[in-house]
């Protein structure tokens, strides 16, 4: 007896804590757009410590930090002339777009916490459809990730930077020691005063408050700071963000250096560069190791591909075009020389060093496969053509999934497998 009252207040306290929520949240929606900004009720990215230990900050090109993101390959949009990509029937492959949205969703229990961060879906805060308020007082955008610099959240936070200048018509302008600038065709005004100066401005975070419109009428300077590891946060922009996302000519001659070293007879497709080999079809492979399989971010629901990720994957592309050339960007060589070269491809391993040169390799091939974390989703982003990723990431009811949706960081056509 007892135990069902005890349990039928707590299901009344749950329920109550909902109702309370679902006021609370459509008061701040309706009423105080400036306030909701501002106090970042139901982040989905912005406040989940990605593991990413924050020590390494370093500048340069070749950080090694950067490198250990290496992680994973995707694509968005299949590039005209590229091959069509058949689907098969097997684990972890699906044959229709259903099918992979299923798969990508992936069963993630619903619970009570994730109910209360994700309250419900909103319009997408970026809908370029919009008419955006127009005020011709010249305001700025910058944005942050708590202070560090590794390139994959730098170019997640630089996007939704991007995406809020373009559609409120600010300005946007970076720190420094941002240095992205440094190896994009990026126009892009830079304040000495950094951060220290920035953290003055009204900070934004996460993807969900990115209506910015009352800030903008009233002309105010924004920061983005934290996390948006999100492709909703530049959804409108995509287009546009891949022409400022363009490497430059130092970067790009590195990194064909690189293939010439490492692929025999490479040759070199144009806007946007690509590398090819005659006859085959030519796919990176990021695989993260580093700081995802640290026992500590193991716990927190970090994952690493078993053997059949790699099989399934390397299978996909392989069932395309049997003359199948893979490109591995990984920090840890030996692992993937010793682990992947059995695998029905020809295989070559960057030995850049060098994660910039590996992001522009990466963008520089075909398709992409991609582990885990937010480095390679980028190199897969920019390749721009098919993607296969890792779907057990995170770990299905790991404390790191809460809070996440899946469907709103991988993208929508990429492939997920096990
Ligand atoms: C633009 O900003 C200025 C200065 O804050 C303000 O006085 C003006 O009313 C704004 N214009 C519009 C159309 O909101
Ligand atoms: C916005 O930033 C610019 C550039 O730093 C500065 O000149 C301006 O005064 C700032 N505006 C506000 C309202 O703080
Ligand atoms: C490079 O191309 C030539 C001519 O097509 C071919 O004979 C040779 O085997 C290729 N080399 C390698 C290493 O694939
Ligand atoms: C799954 C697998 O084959 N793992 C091997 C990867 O390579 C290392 C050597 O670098 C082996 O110890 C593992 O058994």
């Amino acid at each position: 007896m007892d135990e069902s009252k005890r349990r039928l207040k707590a299901l009344f306290i749950l329920i109550a804590i909902g109702v309370l929520n679902m006021i609370v949240f459509s008061y701040l929606k309706n009423e105080a757009p400036i306030v909701r900004a501002k106090v970042h009720l139901w982040r989905r990215d912005g406040n989940v410590d990605f593991g990413l230990n924050g020590k390494a900050e370093r500048d340069g090109i070749a950080a090694p930090d950067d490198l250990a993101r290496c992680d994973d390959a995707t694509t968005s949009g299949r590039p005209q002339g590229t091959k069509n990509i058949r689907r098969t029937e097997k684990e972890g492959v699906s044959s229709d777009e259903k099918d992979k949205k299923k798969q990508e969703a992936e069963p993630s229990p619903p619970t009570k916490t994730d109910k209360q961060i994700t309250p419900n879906k909103k319009q997408p805060p970026l809908d370029a459809t919009e008419k955006p308020p127009k005020n011709t007082t010249k305001v700025y955008v910058t944005g942050n990730v708590y202070g560090f610099r590794r390139t994959g959240n730098r170019l997640f936070v630089f996007a939704a930077i991007m995406a809020v200048a373009w559609r409120y018509s600010m300005t946007p302008v970076l720190s420094p020691d941002f240095d992205l600038q440094k190896y994009f065709n990026i126009d892009i005004e830079l304040d000495e005063r950094g951060h220290d100066y920035f953290a003055k401005w009204t900070s934004v975070k996460g993807c969900d408050n990115l209506n910015l419109e009352e800030e903008r009428l009233s002309n105010k300077n924004i920061s983005l700071n934290g996390y948006f590891q999100t492709w909703t946060c530049f959804r409108d922009y995509e287009k546009e963000l891949r022409k400022v996302l363009a490497f430059n000519e130092g970067v790009i001659d590195m990194a064909r250096e690189e293939f010439k070293r490492i692929v025999p007879n490479v040759t070199f497709g144009s806007d946007p560069v690509k590398a090819k080999v005659a006859g085959g079809t030519l796919v990176t492979l990021h695989v993260r190791r580093g700081d995802m399989i640290s026992e500590r971010n193991l716990e927190q629901g970090y994952t690493f591909p078993g053997r059949s990720f790699f099989e399934n994957s390397i299978q996909f592309f392989a069932d395309a075009d049997p003359n199948l050339h893979v490109v591995v960007c990984c920090v840890d060589i030996e692992w993937c020389r010793s682990n992947l070269t059995d695998l029905p491809a020809t295989f070559y391993f960057s030995e850049s060093k060098n994660a910039i040169v590996d992001l522009a390799i990466m963008s520089m091939g075909e398709h992409a496969i991609m582990t885990t974390g937010t480095f390679g989703w980028w190199g897969a982003w920019l390749a721009n053509g098919e993607t296969v990723y890792y779907s057990n990431w995170p770990r299905h009811g790991s404390r790191l999934e809460r809070g996440r949706i899946r469907e709103e960081f991988f993208m929508p056509h990429w492939v997920g497998m096990t």
